[in-house]
């Protein structure tokens, strides 16, 4: 069996729809191959001394570098990626807010053997998360390519229909693709590195997203220090949690939204409901019930 690959050219709701019916999706070429060379060379001497994996499941012959949007200007773009964020969006949409999870080049050695199959989303203290809510929408972007024999990331198709826990290496499928191609992932979805059986790293840019309620895997406010922070734009901060959750979550001083600590608004505020309406109205009936009888200083109810 192969996996199921889509063009470049591929929508948001085309990604989401596979994500929801195969748990996966391969996007060809989606990154131009200049952008994974820049992210290459930035990232080089960090990769070069990063550790390699202290247990059989990270990989004794796998190295993980994180911190890419402190260390490589090339990747903000990357997590920036229009299609990969409309999809995140429609995957999490249940939630009023997303935010950037992990960011992370993870370097399988020649010899590494493949991965325990798992759920990425067990990450979150092995919370058994309802089935039909999306915690996490993953995506690992093929930094060189992505061969079998090097170690693709295996894939165990609709594995995340299902409360099964244990799949064999037999049901999960080589995530075949070229450099600058994208591995779509749901949390649920059961999936691991390949054995690396050839004579070269294979390597992948792991950028993942999840829900605004939860927290982080990759701790976005001191893998990027407050003075390189304070030169990225908005956008990119909000996705890395410089944006209130919900309608409280992640408050600085006063119940103020943390972009405080990044530029002093024009108008100091106080986190409100209100901030709710928007995802309320459309996705979320339990959201709206609980705004209706509200009053929102400023606003309409
Ligand atoms: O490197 C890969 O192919 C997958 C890694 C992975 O699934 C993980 O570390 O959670
Ligand atoms: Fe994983």
């Amino acid at each position: 069996m192969e996996l199921i690959h889509f063009p470049a050219s591929a929508t948001a709701d085309d990604i989401s729809a596979a994500l929801r019916t195969d748990g996966y999706a391969i996007v060809d070429e989606l990154a131009p191959s200049g952008l994974m060379d820049s992210i290459a060379d930035e990232m080089a001497p960090y990769i070069e001394t990063s550790m390699f994996g202290q247990d059989s499941f990270l990989g004794l012959q796998t190295k993980r570098t994180g911190a890419l949007i402190a260390r490589s200007p090339a990747a903000r773009a990357l997590i920036m990626n229009p299609i990969a964020l409309e999809t995140a969006g429609i995957v999490l949409r249940k939630a009023s807010t997303f935010q950037l999870h992990l960011t992370q080049i993870i370097s399988v050695h020649p010899g590494s053997p493949a991965q325990k199959l798992h759920q990425d989303e067990v990450a979150w203290d092995f919370f058994p998360f309802p089935l039909d809510y999306d915690i996490q929408c993953n995506i690992l972007w093929a930094l060189s390519d992505y061969t079998e024999e090097m170690g693709a990331t295996r894939v165990v198709p609709k594995s995340h229909l299902s409360n099964r826990k244990k799949y064999d290496m037999a049901e999960a499928y080589p995530a075949v693709m070229k450099r600058g191609s994208a591995l779509f992932y749901t949390g649920k979805v059961f999936h691991g590195a390949g054995r690396n059986r050839s004579d070269v790293v294979r390597q992948a840019v792991n950028l993942t997203y999840a829900v605004g309620w939860v927290r982080q895997e990759e701790n976005q406010y001191l893998s990027t220090p407050l003075d390189v922070a304070k030169t990225l734009p908005d956008d990119l901060l909000k996705l890395m949690g410089y944006q209130l959750g919900c309608f409280s979550l992640g408050y600085v001083r006063d119940g103020e939204d943390p972009m405080v600590a990044i530029r002093e608004p024009a108008k100091r505020e106080t986190y409100n409901v209100g901030i709710l309406r928007d995802t309320a109205n459309t996705t979320q009936p339990h959201l709206a019930g609980f705004l209706h009888d509200i009053d929102v200083r400023g606003q309409q109810a």
